[in-house]
């Protein structure tokens, strides 16, 4: 494990090489890091102007210095380890500790000055997804700028023109680093808090990871077919739940940098667009959905007044998207006719992806490698990996307790039940 002391070390001997003055040199922020994957609170502004700020699942918000009206973030590009979900670890690029790296929170009209440090095996460079900005700050390697080789930090300077939803990712190595996890959230905030009010705003992004079952490292080669499916390189049941007290309005922000779509359903309640890459959608344009489809490189925000209570799923409806390695190269046929066992006896290893469910926990699996389908429910094995969450609403919820309440105890004679009466006799027709 690297200390805190010796990352200090190694920095100073990186920015000795380092392309800012030194006047800039000696104003570098403090760099803020973490090794955990718990969500923190909602990062209240200690300076600035005021907003509600959001919450990242998983994850964290950046913390900024204010130097002369100017607020000031260090981003450190650098190797990780992640915790994919327990019993899983990953070596992953990210920032500042972790991938994705922290979310960036500004207000619209700040002036942000942003260092970003390579830390990297190779040249890197940042690009501040779907943002206003001078072209030279744009961050496309040999466009805009030249790459930021290792040890070198560069300083990005703009004014956040438009209050919405956005993401910071490489434009450098891209299919390599963002395979990696290279990857941020960036949240710019309207002037006036009263202007899109929720009472609960969060954000994560979606991304995806090839992992051999027993492996570490993702294969940073592949196009399409990825094994791990996860919202901030996080798979079910590692994923934090979201959520609200009953009556509340919520929004929940999703970026997709992955190589495909996906489409995230909401059980229970209907959602509106609320907001795309481009800033907020005008109300008298949004329609009910259920189900959003959100395409490579696109950002959503959708909202909903969380009306019932209850565990309400929150997932990518690609069913492959929510399971793990595991379901990933093995035989798909769902066995009806014994063949599979037949198989197996003459195929060591073979298995069929049909009539898995509940036998999960059981089978032996490759060491750092997640069941396909997992998450003990209160009512058993919920057989879901990937990128499924559990949207919490409760009556009895503190405003701020962004806490897990443990699963929902439903009402009485309001649960699916075993029908136990006689069968009916069959009637043929025809
Ligand atoms: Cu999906």
């Amino acid at each position: 494990m690297v200390t805190r002391r010796h990352l200090f070390t190694r920095l100073s001997a990186a920015l000795a090489s380092a392309v800012v003055g030194k006047a800039a040199l000696a104003a570098l922020p403090d760099i803020v890091s973490t090794d955990s994957t718990a969500m923190r609170k909602p990062l209240e502004p200690p300076n600035g102007r005021p907003y509600q700020p959001v919450a990242t699942l998983n994850g964290w918000t950046l913390p900024w210095r204010m130097r002369d009206g100017v607020k000031e973030f260090h981003l450190v590009a650098e190797p990780v380890e992640r915790e994919i979900a327990p019993g899983m670890r990953a070596h992953l690029w990210g920032y500042n500790g972790q991938s994705p790296g922290p979310t960036i929170e500004v207000v619209e009209g700040d002036r942000v000055r942003l260092f970003v440090t390579n830390r990297l095996p190779e040249p890197t460079s940042i690009h501040w997804h779907g943002q206003r900005l001078p072209n030279g700050m744009d961050g496309v390697t040999g466009l805009n700028q030249p790459s930021i080789q290792p040890g070198q930090t560069f300083v990005y300077e703009f004014r956040a023109q438009r209050a919405g939803t956005f993401m910071y990712h490489p434009h450098a190595d891209e299919t390599t680093q963002m395979a990696m996890g290279m990857m941020g959230f960036w949240v710019t905030h309207p002037p006036d808090p009263a202007v899109m009010h929720v009472d609960r705003d969060y954000v994560f992004l979606m991304n995806a990871y090839d992992i051999s079952p027993g492996s570490y490292t993702p294969k940073v080669n592949t196009m399409l077919d990825f094994n791990i499916w996860t919202f901030n390189s996080r798979a079910y049941p590692g994923i934090d739940p979201m959520v609200a007290r009953l009556g509340e309005r919520v929004r929940i922000r999703v970026g997709n940098l992955t190589m495909t779509n996906h489409p995230i359903h909401l059980h229970g309640h209907e959602f509106v667009v609320a907001g795309t890459d481009g800033g907020w959608v005008p109300p008298a344009a949004r329609w009910p959905e259920v189900t959003t489809d959100i395409a490579v490189g696109q950002m959503r925000a959708i909202e909903f007044t969380a009306a019932a209570p209850g565990d309400w799923a929150f997932h990518c409806h690609k069913s492959h998207h929510t399971m793990n390695a595991m379901g990933h190269g093995v035989s798909n046929s769902p066995d009806d006719s014994g063949l599979a066992k037949q198989i197996a006896a003459s195929v060591p290893g073979y298995m069929s992806t049909g009539g898995m469910g509940g036998m999960q926990m059981s089978m032996p699996l490759p060491e750092n490698t997640l069941p396909m389908m997992t998450g003990d429910g209160p009512y058993g094995n919920i057989e879901m990996g990937g990128m499924f969450t559990v949207v919490k609403i409760r009556a009895d919820l503190a405003r701020d307790d962004y806490r897990d309440p443990g699963w929902y105890q439903p009402p009485k004679d309001s649960v699916a039940y075993l029908w136990t009466g006689e069968a009916p006799p069959v009637s043929l027709r025809g």
